[in-house]
């Protein structure tokens, strides 16, 4: 009896060192054919029944000893296991602190913004009023109040967006100033600002574009204050060398008129392919106010002159960085804005 727990002993310890004490699974497998209820061990226990009465508590303390060593050994294993687990699961959810992240892409104001908030800053310095006005507008504050004539061809439905008779989408910001001249007295200084719209595209044209117009109207105000305020706004947009120039034209809003030149921001004036040799490019119109449009809104053109003036804000956004399309400026294209 006795070399039977001798011989079941070393059986444990044999398969014991033949287990994989990281694999638990292995281990409760061993226990189970020692320990468990069908176990060798406890078969052992089971036939003690057979023993004669001197012989079982001898017996039986030697088979409660080898429990006991083999419980001990299983646990010790256990506790082998369940490190080799933990390590295990540590290692595999491991994160390299040293690699590089992943990246984020940093935003950007857009070009247009940037203008826009340009423009305000420098009139608002210089004592404008800005007014935003509305995108949709009469035929009396697009074109009628504006002096323009009934058979003019910007109110032709090829160039202008008719929502309903007399009612469109404003063609230009200028019907903001007459609404404001409408509601307050001179002396005024305000510039108009916001998108307008025309039925028109091509590389340098979009339907949509952002204007920004201005006006002066008090007693005194010269066509020389108007080249003094619009010589300084050219050199706020593209620097201290750029040089203007007032070149006569006709609008049916201002009288006399004229388009405002730029030295051509590609060559310095030089002459290039982009200013078409001429060394020059148009970036507005400007003048000074019709007596016609002041009949219109009540002021009196014996007392008061004005001058306005008008220009792209997109216009400029592509003069300044270079752009070729003017539907890039709307196109949202993370490639396009990402340069900014
Ligand atoms: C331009 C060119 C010249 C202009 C005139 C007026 C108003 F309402 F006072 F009559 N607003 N804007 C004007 C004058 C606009 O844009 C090229």
């Amino acid at each position: 009896m006795h070399s039977q727990i001798t011989e079941l002993e070393n059986a444990f310890k044999e398969e014991l060192s033949q287990t994989d004490t990281s694999d638990g699974s292995a281990i409760e497998i061993l226990r189970l054919k020692y320990l468990g209820k069908k176990g060798l061990v406890t078969d052992l226990l089971k036939g003690m029944g057979q023993l004669s009465a001197e012989e079982k508590p001898t017996f039986g303390k030697l088979v409660n000893d080898l429990k006991v060593s083999v419980q001990t050994a299983i646990e010790t294993a256990q506790e082998i296991a369940k490190k080799a687990a933990l390590a295990r699961s540590l290692e595999s959810g491991k994160i390299d602190i040293s690699l590089p992240g992943e990246g984020y892409h940093k935003g950007s104001t857009h070009p247009l913004y940037d203008i826009r908030e340009e423009v305000i800053d420098f009139f608002y310095g210089m004592g404008f009023k800005v007014d935003l006005g509305r995108d949709i507008e009469t035929d009396w504050y697009n074109f009628e109040a504006l002096n323009t004539p009934k058979d003019h061809p910007s109110r032709d439905m090829q160039d202008t967006f008719y929502l309903a008779e007399g009612v469109m989408l404003r063609t230009h910001t200028s019907g903001t100033q007459i609404h404001y001249m409408e509601n307050h007295k001179p002396p005024l200084r305000m510039v108009a600002l916001g998108h307008v719209f025309r039925v028109d595209s091509d590389a340098t044209h979009a339907p949509m574009f952002q204007q920004c117009e201005g006006l002066v109207v008090d007693e005194n105000i010269s066509f020389a204050q108007l080249k003094g305020t619009l010589s300084l706004f050219a050199k706020k947009l593209f620097g201290e060398n750029i040089k203007t120039r007032f070149r006569p034209s006709f609008f049916p809003f201002t009288e006399p008129s004229a388009e405002l030149d730029v030295s051509c921001v590609f060559c310095g004036g030089a002459g290039c392919r982009r200013c078409k040799g001429t060394g020059w490019m148009e970036i507005g119109g400007c003048g000074s106010v019709d007596p016609a449009v002041f009949a219109n809104v009540g002021i009196d053109s014996e007392k008061y002159t004005g001058f306005a003036f008008g220009f792209g804000l997109d216009r400029i956004a592509m003069l300044r960085h270079h752009i070729p399309e003017i539907s890039l400026l709307t196109s949202n294209d993370q490639r396009f804005l990402g340069q900014f």
